[in-house]
């Protein structure tokens, strides 16, 4: 870790946002964008799922492989000492995009799922005790719920959800009615995965810290979209995936504050997490190296430092823009045609749209897309609690990315009257 590798992370996620935003540049980075499904053009809107990869984080991924791959933090050999440093560069560069106070407080993961496993692990199983409250809002991923309610079973601690309005956004007054002397711990998902509601987590933190509980923010929808400062945020932890930000599956971040890191306890054990073993006992590594055992997906560190690097190429901000004009344009267009029902309306959103048509099962409507060459979600959207506030099933969900189009847009909608005559 050094501080100008950090700084140059800083920039090139937030910064070069001046540099025009040119949609057919971009587009070009992206093999994948060319292809054809069922012999028309790929309008890919799945990028809440996963995002695409760029030809320059592929490039990277194949210069580690061809060039610089081997184990880390063990040989002394020069490829070893190679791979550990690309490795580490990957770590200063996810602290510089995520404004974190060191390199430490940065550890790699498999994904977001992981993340919050570690944290209910490492911080829940010590900390949360019997009668203790944790509080979850109805619109986390199941992510977000699942590992809570198995240490809930585990300790007999108690989970309290913060209530939904009808727009989709949280009721702040009832977040805050939800704190006493028994909360320990608060998980809150900074922007939906279903809705596209983005939360005002700082302010949700700076509640949650009055009462002295500590915050993890799942910033899995987040990080593609917005800039985000963890120190600025003041979370205690803020998790997300590679592979909807540009980057690799197989890896994640857990971003920690360094005093909550350090007090955790381990939760996977094995090689490159000690200082010593003995079979009388065993010394922790410091962190980050306490909570990455065995050996990590080494490459998928490296494509990630690489999709950033990219993201930062274009500027957070402009991404952000333009994501905003492609939903507005179709919330607009979508929200006129009669017999859609848009679902989340609330007044910050990410580039996520969840819509359901009268007399049209989501399942229906994402296959007869899907003909027509054009990728959505359906379903639960693994937000199964969300969805039963709502009183839905499921919901169609176009989730965009910056290399979409306004002419992708245009496609959904006449991809969704054509669904309609189908069904009239
Ligand atoms: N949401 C979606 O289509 P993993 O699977 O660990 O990379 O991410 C889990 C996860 C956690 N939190 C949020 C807010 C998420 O959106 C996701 C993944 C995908 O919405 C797949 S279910």
């Amino acid at each position: 870790m050094n501080a100008r590798q950090a700084d140059l992370g800083r920039a090139t996620a937030a910064d070069r946002s001046a540099e025009p935003f040119d949609l057919e540049r971009i587009r070009a980075d992206f093999p994948i964008l060319r292809q054809q499904v069922h012999g028309k053009p790929l309008v890919y809107l799945d990028n809440a799922a996963s995002s695409q990869m760029p030809q320059p984080v592929i490039d990277r991924l194949v210069r580690y492989q061809t060039t610089q791959h081997a184990n880390i933090h063990r040989g002394v050999h020069l490829l070893s000492e190679l791979a550990t440093s690309e490795y580490e560069a990957a770590r200063c560069t996810l602290q510089g995009f995520l404004n974190a106070a060191q390199a430490r407080e940065v550890i790699f993961t498999s994904g977001t799922t992981d993340a919050i496993n570690l944290v209910m692990h490492g911080h829940g199983r010590k900390f949360i005790r019997s009668g203790d409250e944790i509080i979850l809002t109805t619109m986390e991923h199941h992510a977000n719920i699942v590992p809570w309610q198995m240490l809930a079973e585990e300790t007999g601690a108690t989970i309290r959800v913060v209530p939904l309005l009808d727009t989709g956004e949280l009721c702040l007054d009832a977040y805050a009615a939800l704190f006493n002397a028994r909360t320990r711990f608060v998980g809150v998902t900074h922007v939906s995965n279903a809705l596209g509601s983005i939360n005002p987590v700082k302010a949700m933190i700076a509640t949650a810290h009055a009462h002295g509980v500590p915050v993890l923010v799942d910033g899995a929808q987040a990080v593609p979209h917005m800039p985000v400062d963890v120190q600025d945020l003041d979370c205690d932890f803020y998790v997300f995936s590679g592979h909807k930000l540009c980057g690799p599956t197989g890896i994640g971040v857990l971003y920690g504050k360094a005093a909550l890191l350090e007090a955790m306890q381990p939760f996977k054990g094995g090689g490159d997490m000690i200082l010593s073993v003995s079979f009388g006992g065993t010394v922790y590594n410091t962190i980050p190296h306490k909570f990455e055992a065995g050996t990590p997906p080494i490459a998928a560190a490296i494509g990630l430092g690489a999709a950033v690097d990219y993201l930062g190429t274009i500027g957070l901000p402009a991404i952000a823009r333009h994501e905003h004009a492609l939903l507005q344009q179709a919330t607009a267009q979508l929200g006129a045609l009669p017999g859609v029902r848009l679902v989340g309306t609330a007044r910050r959103k990410a580039a996520v749209l969840s819509f359901v048509l009268d007399g049209v099962h989501p399942h229906d409507v994402g296959t007869l897309l899907d003909q027509e060459g054009i990728a959505v979600r359906t379903g639960h959207h693994c937000a199964q609690p969300l969805m039963t506030r709502l009183k839905l099933p499921a919901t169609v969900r176009a989730s965009f990315a910056f290399y979409n189009s306004p002419a992708e847009v245009d496609a959904l909608v006449a991809g969704v009257r054509a669904v309609q005559k189908v069904f009239a």
